[in-house]
């Protein structure tokens, strides 16, 4: 039988391992913030747009857009149940900037090879700069139920290999 003493050891050794593993998480949370694994407390941006007014903003004519300095944008609009443009075409190896934005409901894209995952809400902007290095055909589908024609919410991603 357990005495007292010994009883206040095994807690006592409990309660620092609990102590332990709360600071590991604390420092583990915190890092991935400042190292932007995690959306960074300090650099997120919300960035919202009316739905109803497309015009006037990138998104009047969706599709990929090469900037001045040769940086690229791609900007996608999701409705029920398309997304425009449904092919996006981008060269390997080179830095994209996503910009998706759901116009009605939610909707969601997993693109190239499953390391960019998007969630879509209505109105707010999805942005998201990657790069996508292996050459191929990748085809997904909106992946959050958004009604009677879901399943037909297809997107290709051409990945082209540099010629
Ligand atoms: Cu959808």
């Amino acid at each position: 039988m357990l005495d007292h003493h010994t009883i206040e050891k095994y807690e006592l050794g409990w309660l620092a391992l609990s102590a332990v593993l709360v600071t590991l998480l604390f420092v583990g949370v915190i890092s991935s913030m400042l190292t932007q694994t995690l959306p960074g407390i300090f650099t997120r941006q919300a960035s919202y747009l009316d739905p109803a007014k497309l015009a006037g903003t990138p998104f009047a004519a969706p599709g990929l857009k090469a900037a001045p300095d040769g940086s690229l944008d791609a900007y996608v609009v999701a409705r029920a149940f398309q997304f425009q443009p449904n092919v996006l075409r981008v060269p390997a190896g080179q830095a994209v900037t996503l910009h998706i934005v759901a116009v009605d409901v939610i909707h969601g894209l997993m693109l190239g090879q499953g390391n960019v995952n998007l969630e879509l809400m209505p109105g707010h902007i999805a942005t998201l700069k990657t790069r996508f290095n292996h050459p191929g055909t990748y085809t997904s589908q909106c992946h959050e139920y958004c009604g009677a024609g879901h399943q037909t919410m297809t997107f290709k991603l051409i990945v082209e290999a540099p010629e």
